[in-house]
């Protein structure tokens, strides 16, 4: 066939398409009250959504909040509103192999919603990784850990239960490193607490707190100077406003991290253009999806920042694409947090996540490498799956 008649010929794609998008929300609860200064949680909501493909594979991904609206402008039942509604026309016939590229479909369509992106690119890498049969981890350039440290926060809202749970976690070989959640009492008060956690723990446990933005920036100068007097390593989020955390930085002998401040690379590129902090907490769904989340790394590896594996209190299917993302990255100098399914009193796997010593184990089966126990997410479901032809 000469190139004119190859040109005039119909192609045919073999490529498969998605056919259908389901969206469900599931309302877990929590081991105990977990207390932020933003919010109280006695449970988790997971946003699940399912992608299925003309080639019979399907890939699940999720997103959560931290409080329902009390975190940012999504909350799960957004998410799925979003999905159903937004994203869903944009995806559903079109090649489920281009990643990259039904990420930047999306992008012209929907301007925010980047909690929304982070579960619809997790499910799409999860389709393609059990495609191929590889580990997303391996579509994402190839892991160079199989296993994460993991740290567990402390957020009972009481001293002496705090102490126990840390003792307990110790015990187990489980965490040894702990965030404290403060900012919603008086400043001396979360100060004592602090002091009083680090000296029952000692040498044996990393102690690093997160103040969620409550405090201004005369009250973290001085709350700043007192917890590095405590013996805490790390402060997160002390202030709202990327100005005054600049102001912050390195003025007193302990680390600073952005967390909030952090919506995405332009966010991550702007603090690290004014040397703004010393560690950013990087969070697939922050970051706006899987891809994005290793853009920050780059930047904070480029800036000579640190490297600290966040959670937005993700259940299994998020927390496991989080660790398959944080596998691949050149530093993640300070752990990870990704506890997330341990808070909560239900275990929606068939086989549960392995946390032993100290760390979380990356699976190795193709895409997540998770296997969903659908009787219990069914049983757990808020109000059924709803599905987009
Ligand atoms: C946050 O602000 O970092 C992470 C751990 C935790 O307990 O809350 C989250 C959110
Ligand atoms: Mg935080």
């Amino acid at each position: 066939m000469n190139t004119t008649l190859a040109s005039l010929a119909p192609t045919f794609s073999t490529a498969p398409v998605i056919e259908r998008i389901e969206t469900l929300l599931v309302d877990l609860p929590t081991i105990r009250p977990h207390k932020l200064a933003v919010a109280t949680m006695n449970g988790q909501t997971l946003m699940l959504v399912r992608i299925h493909c003309s080639d019979g594979v399907w890939g699940i991904g999720e997103g959560t909040t931290i409080g329902g609206l009390a975190y940012g402008g999504e909350s799960p039942e957004t998410m799925k509103v979003a999905i159903d509604t937004y994203f869903a026309p944009v995806l559903i016939g079109q090649d489920a192999t281009r990643i990259q590229m039904l990420m930047a479909r999306i992008g012209k369509m929907v301007k925010e919603n980047r909690f929304a992106k982070s579960a619809v690119e997790t499910a799409l890498l999860d389709a393609h990784g059990k495609r191929l049969g590889l580990p997303v981890s391996e579509l994402l350039g190839g892991r160079r850990r199989d296993r994460v440290p993991v740290a567990w926060t402390l957020a009972s809202g009481d001293t002496k239960k705090d102490i126990a749970e840390a003792e307990h976690m110790l015990d187990l070989r489980r965490h040894r490193i702990f965030k404290l959640k403060i900012g919603a009492k008086a400043i001396e008060e979360d100060i004592g607490h602090v002091a009083a956690i680090k000296r029952a723990l000692g040498d044996r446990a990393a102690v690093r707190v997160d103040v969620n933005m409550a405090w201004s920036e005369g009250e973290a100068a001085y709350g700043m100077a007192a917890l590095a007097d405590a013996g805490c390593e790390l402060v997160e989020q002390p202030v709202a406003s990327a100005a005054a955390l600049k102001r912050l930085a390195r003025r007193f002998p302990v680390a600073l991290m952005a967390d909030e401040s952090l919506t995405g690379p332009e966010s991550a590129f702007e603090i690290a253009r004014v040397s703004g902090v010393d560690v950013f907490a990087i969070k697939i769904e922050q970051s706006g999806g899987l891809f994005n989340a290793q853009r920050v790394a780059a930047i904070a590896d480029a800036a000579g920042i640190g490297v600290y594996g966040g959670t937005m209190l993700e259940g299994a299917v998020g927390t496991i694409a989080s660790a398959h993302l944080f596998a691949t990255l050149a530093h993640l100098q300070w752990g990870t947090e990704l506890f997330g399914p341990l808070l909560l009193t239900e275990d929606i796997l068939r086989t549960p996540l392995d946390y032993s010593d100290f760390e979380l184990t990356v699976p190795v089966g193709p895409g997540l490498g998770i296997e969903l126990d659908d009787d219990r997410i069914a049983f757990f479901a808020r109000d059924g799956l709803t599905r987009r032809k």
